[in-house]
């Protein structure tokens, strides 16, 4: 067993981290405090090559492995989950499955556009009435002469406001359950496709976040991705690069938290002495040490397994449960550090605490993950129908 990183995968770490320090971490604070969708900070993002990371050069990606991915989501996410989401989503959710399941045609013309940054995508799973149970969905695609007509309404969908390209996930026959769903590649300049800002949420303030309604929407056979009934399959395995996105972000955060908290501790005077030789403080650090490490670890697993094309549903779920609540705790333990401080936002870790709330929640909550994780150990399948 080899942990130690390539050369290549080491330049890349150093990279986003000094990209992450310059451009990322001094926006931050104040992106957050103006909710403020940073689209200059977007085109940076796509110029360092970072939309399209996994995505092969061919389709304008920057054709690197997923463990070089996972560390500049890392990176990335130790400055801002706000803007780390936009990654997640873009390179993930819609450019991974692009690459899986389009066409060669439908790769040739989404993908340069996607990887530079020239188009923003978003993924349209989750709707107001259906969350874990995604294939419940109830967005219908019903068939026309020309193509299909989508009705129905999206909710919590990142980039949904800027996004030019949408995959909406909708059901074609509601008697086939998940085999009924079909997966569109949906312009989204159409007069039906309307979406609507998410306003107060609890963190992740300067990310775009949409509730979206669709109404008869127009989009041709050729706008499909994959076939009829291959929906869930994409939402699936689109989700297995989004997990691990999720997961790599949050062991940012977790590294964030260790690298605030002994800053603070070792500048923080109590009693005379700084509170970093108070052995409460040091077990705090200890632990949130532990906790990005291990997350780290499964993350690199993951990655490893994804890169050699391997099965990895099960590891990447373990990945994404673990390293999102590591990020909550350690959040959780990084505001306890640094005292009344680091309930303001002089210190990042109030932010990083708000903005980590969210990944246990979307792309599949923890419990979610708990039942993938269960169903693959006992072979029994909890998620039984109502
Ligand atoms: N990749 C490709 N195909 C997959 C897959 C994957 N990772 N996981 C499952 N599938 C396929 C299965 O092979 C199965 O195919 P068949 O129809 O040919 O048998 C099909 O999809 C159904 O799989 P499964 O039985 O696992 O479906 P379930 O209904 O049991 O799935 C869960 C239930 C809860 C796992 C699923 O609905 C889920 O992940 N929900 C959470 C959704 C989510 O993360 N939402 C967040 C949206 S993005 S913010």
């Amino acid at each position: 067993m080899d942990f130690d990183l390539t050369d290549e995968q080491e330049l890349i770490r150093a990279t986003a981290r000094e990209f992450t320090d310059n451009e990322v971490v001094e926006r931050s604070r104040e992106n957050a405090r103006n909710h403020r969708f940073d689209l200059e900070l977007v085109a940076k993002i796509a110029a360092q090559g970072y939309l399209g990371a996994i995505i092969p050069a061919q389709y304008g990606g920057a054709g690197l492995d997923y463990v070089s991915y996972g560390l500049i989501v890392e990176e990335i996410g130790r400055g801002d989950s706000a803007i780390r989401t936009v990654i997640s989503v873009q390179t993930s959710l819609v450019c991974s499955a692009i690459l899986k399941w389009g066409t060669e045609e439908q790769k040739l013309h989404y993908l340069p556009k996607l990887c530079s940054g020239e188009w923003l995508g978003c993924f349209g799973l989750t709707e107001p009435e259906s969350g874990s149970d995604a294939a419940s969905l109830r967005t219908r695609a019903t068939r026309t002469d020309s193509g299909w007509v989508l009705n129905g309404s999206k909710m919590w969908i990142s980039m949904g406001n800027h996004a030019r390209l949408a995959l909406i996930f909708a059901q074609t026959d509601p008697t086939q359950g998940h085999r009924g769903l079909a997966c569109f590649l949906v312009d989204t300049d159409q007069p039906g496709f309307q979406p609507q800002e998410i306003e107060h949420k609890m963190g992740l303030h300067a990310s775009d976040t949409a509730s979206i309604a669709l109404e008869d929407v127009e989009v041709s056979d050729s706008e499909m991705l994959g076939e009829i009934g291959e929906g869930f399959k994409v939402a699936m395995s689109a989700l297995d690069s989004g997990r691990y996105s999720v997961a790599a972000g949050c062991v940012g955060i977790c590294q964030g938290c260790v690298d605030e908290s002994v800053r603070y501790a070792q500048e923080r005077e109590q009693f005379g002495r700084p509170i970093a030789s108070f052995q409460l403080v040091q077990a705090m650090i200890a632990d949130m040490a532990v906790k990005t490490d291990a997350s780290r670890m499964l993350v690199w697993r993951a990655g490893f397994l994804k890169d050699r094309g391997r099965p990895n549903t099960l590891e990447t779920s373990i990945a994404k449960l673990h390293a999102t609540e590591a990020a909550l705790e350690c959040a959780n333990a990084a505001i306890q550090v640094h005292g009344g401080a680091g309930y303001v936002d002089d210190h990042p870790v109030e932010r990083y605490f708000r903005d980590a709330r969210v990944t246990t929640l979307y792309e599949g909550t923890s419990q979610i993950q708990k039942l993938i994780i269960g169903r693959a150990k006992t072979g029994i399948n909890a998620f039984v129908p109502g």
